[in-house]
């Protein structure tokens, strides 16, 4: 038997075992092989049983996400599952690693499933905005009860092995030989199919309870609303109707835009893994000590993401005081998590271990890997380069973690430009995922895939971008601010502009955001960038620097977390407006939507022509990670794709014309993608 399933037959039990590199996702093939060694199995009367195994890192990751929306091509996964479950000789499943999705699906409609201990069950399709659509909603309860099959359903994190055999998902757990164990069982099994049972669905009562929990994402979230009202199936329906029900939801959720845009982002944030245009075989450098230098909002952060990972890293500042103000507000980070309960004392402890204060440059002579967060200036920042270049030893990679500003004018302050790039984390730096690894014109590969590297050690999801002002992220919100200031000043309100971003899918609008940052951020950057922003600017000058000052754009009454309307906030931005000229209007929420997304999608499109970002993607990525843009909307390229490249481009040259914002005309890719009746998803890595 060739193809991606393997049949060896010893002492009467048949194993079939599945190798369809790299996770077992059950394509066409592997379908196709399984169906075909169980009817193999049947129509052998030498054979008593069949044992279902798999070689990789996982069992079977379910489903071939890349087949979804395309035509469906026999044997259908619910072929093979009717098969399994009809099969009048015993199957069992073999499972050394993760089962996930219809993997698990398969998994349950075998007569008895036997975990090896990395074992993992798990049905994540909800992150997919999907259901378990090949029966896992009506054979999961059968096993585990309805009320914890929901919640793994719901959660959609896998159990381990034990806590899977716990739950009864499984029959055994063979802690040394899984195989044989699993011939072992199948030896003295008689088929008995999982859908005619009823035994352990549990009470409705608890079922309830359960399914309450999940009241407020099944209004949000079809796809638990879909899981609920499947499960709950199982205690009205007959198990055939109810799966009918199941498949109904399933082939509904898969043509929802939300389940779109989330296999959109699972497909983008591993292809963004990949960096473009690395040599093959380019190796990074060992990384096993590191410096940060600076230790204030992002310094801090910074130097948990190391000792979290569990490497040495040291904390550099101008004096003791400085030090004792960084390492005091990391210890403070630890402890508000241990009183949280999400860390442990002795792992608090361990990690402040790895970190060790210092101060002057001359501290980091021995580290791998050095990150500045110093003062956003570049006279500073060149300084600190130049440096770093005399006291590093040779083959330390230099990284920046500046916002905005020129990495290739930082590695000119050096002899070895090819060992500087930028690491640009987001704040909170020990929670944001997000890294932009910011590739220089003279960045050697070397040091870009060690950047890369350390990214995935410290548990972040690194984008490599080009150089350019503010990079790919900050780039993109720069045209969203000043569009948040022309609103402002023509007439709409700060709970306005944020109402319409929260509506979308945003937990928090713009103009709390900035209240959340501090305003001052980004007046300095504008004063020393010689830009203006005279509403942000005026609050600024009246004191109004957000929650840091109980008052910003909003009212933080005794340090309230989220903001209440200030009616001097109004009345300072109707004088702003007078002074600068602009006649007040009533604005609607669509059009203030539009001047909020469509600029930066319009942006997204000219760092794709300039090839600052390497795939449409990439943009996505980054904004899902450094700046909460919803998943269910796949990204600002991918959303725009969604609307319709042509639409959006009509809609900008309106706004361009109504506004006399030239920069809001539709950039040249946009322009031709859609005249040519493309989306960015059409375009090919750069
Ligand atoms: N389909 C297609 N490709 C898949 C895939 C899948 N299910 N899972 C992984 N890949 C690809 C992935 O794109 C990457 O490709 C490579 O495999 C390695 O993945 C009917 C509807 C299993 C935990 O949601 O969570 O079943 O980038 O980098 O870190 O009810 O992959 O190398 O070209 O993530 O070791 C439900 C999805 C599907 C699980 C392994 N299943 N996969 O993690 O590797 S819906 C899932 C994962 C379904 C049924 C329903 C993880 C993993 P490339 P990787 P990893
Ligand atoms: P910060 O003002 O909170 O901290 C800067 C720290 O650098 C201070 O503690 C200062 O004492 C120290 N420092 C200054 N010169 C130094 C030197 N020569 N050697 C060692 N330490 C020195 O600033 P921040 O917000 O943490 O920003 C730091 C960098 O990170 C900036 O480039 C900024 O643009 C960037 N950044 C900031 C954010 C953010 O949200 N704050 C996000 C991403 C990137």
């Amino acid at each position: 038997m060739s193809g991606p399933v393997r049949i060896e037959v010893a002492d009467g039990i048949a194993v079939a075992t599945l190798a369809n590199p790299p996770v077992n996702a059950l394509s066409a093939g592997l379908r196709a092989g399984l169906l075909d060694a169980l009817r193999q199995a049947e129509a052998d009367s030498t054979i008593r049983a069949l044992v279902i195994a798999a070689e990789g890192r996982s069992w079977i990751a379910g489903a071939d996400i890349s087949e979804f929306g395309k035509p469906p091509v026999s044997p259908t996964l619910a072929d093979v599952i009717a098969a399994l479950d009809a099969s009048p000789k015993p199957v069992v499943a073999a499972i050394h690693a993760a089962a996930l999705g219809g993997g698990l699906e398969v998994a349950m409609a075998c007569t008895a499933r036997v975990l090896g201990p990395r074992a993992s069950l798990g049905l994540p399709e909800v992150k997919l905005g999907l259901l378990p659509g090949s029966g896992g909603t009506q054979r999961a309860p059968r096993l585990m009860g309805a009320a914890a099959a929901l919640r793994l359903m719901v959660q959609g994190d896998p159990l381990d092995a034990k806590a899977a055999l716990a739950a009864g998902l499984a029959d055994a757990l063979a802690e040394d030989d899984l195989l044989a164990e699993a011939r072992a069982l199948a030896a003295r099994l008689s088929p008995a199919p999982v859908s005619v049972r009823n035994d352990r669905l549990g009470s409705r009562e608890a079922f309830e309870v359960e399914a309450a929990n999940y009241a407020k994402r099944a209004a949000e979230e079809p796809q638990v609303a879909d899981c609920i009202a499947c499960v709950r199936a199982a205690f009205e329906k007959p198990f055939v109707e109810a799966v009918a029900q199941e498949r109904a939801a399933f082939l509904r959720l898969l043509d929802d835009p939300r389940s779109k845009a989330l296999r959109h982002v699972f497909f983008a944030e591993r292809e963004s893994a990949r960096v473009p245009n690395l040599p093959a075989g380019t190796q990074p450098r060992p990384v096993a000590r590191a410096a940060v230098l600076g230790s204030g909002t992002m310094g801090a952060g910074i130097a948990m993401c190391f000792a979290n990972a569990g490497i040495p890293v040291r904390v550099i500042e101008t004096d003791e005081e400085a030090l004792a103000r960084g390492l005091t507000r990391i210890r403070g980070t630890y402890d508000s998590s241990v009183k949280r309960g999400s860390l442990t004392p002795e792992a608090r402890d361990a990690r402040m271990a790895l970190i060790e204060g210092a101060v002057g440059l001359d501290a980091v002579a021995d580290a791998d890997l050095v990150i500045e967060a110093v003062f956003e200036e570049m006279a500073l920042k060149r300084e600190v380069f130049a440096t770093l270049d005399r006291v590093t030893k040779p083959g330390t990679v230099l990284a920046s973690n500046t916002s905005y500003l020129d990495i290739d004018e930082m590695a000119r302050a050096t002899a070895r430009p090819g060992d500087v790039l930028g690491m640009h984390f987001f704040s909170p730096a020990n929670v944001m995922r997000l890294l932009e690894v910011v590739r220089g014109a003279a960045t050697s590969p070397e040091a870009l895939a060690t950047a890369v590297e350390i990214g995935k050690r410290l548990k972040k999801t690194p984008v490599v971008v080009g150089v350019c002002y503010g990079f790919v992220g900050n780039r993109m919100l720069a045209r969203r601010t000043a569009q948040v200031e022309r609103l402002l000043l023509e007439g709409a309100t700060p709970d306005q502009v944020d109402a319409a971003l929260v509506a979308f899918g945003f937990r928090m609008g713009p103009c709390a955001m900035s209240d959340l940052a501090g305003l001052d951020i980004g007046w300095r950057i504008r004063r020393a960038s010689g830009k203006r922003a005279p509403v942000a600017d005026a609050l600024v000058e009246a004191g109004r620097l957000g929650q840091k000052t109980q008052k910003g754009f909003y009212l933080y009454p005794e340090g309230a977390r989220a903001g209440v309307v200030d009616p001097e906030v109004t009345a300072l931005i109707e004088q702003v407006s007078a002074a600068e000229g602009v006649a007040r209007r009533v604005i609607g929420a669509e059009e203030i939507l539009d001047r909020l997304v469509l600029p930066m999608v319009n942006e997204g499109a000219r760092i794709l022509e300039e090839g600052i970002a390497a795939r449409p993607g990439d943009i996505d990525v980054v904004w899902l990670h450094g700046y909460n843009w919803p998943a269910w909307r796949g990204g600002p390229m991918h959303h725009a794709d969604a609307l319709g490249l042509v639409r959006i481009a009509a809609r900008l040259t309106a706004l361009a014309q109504q506004t006399g914002d030239d920069s809001l005309l539709p950039a040249p890719l946009l322009a031709r993608l859609a005249a040519e009746g493309r989306g960015f998803a059409s375009l090919k890595a750069t």
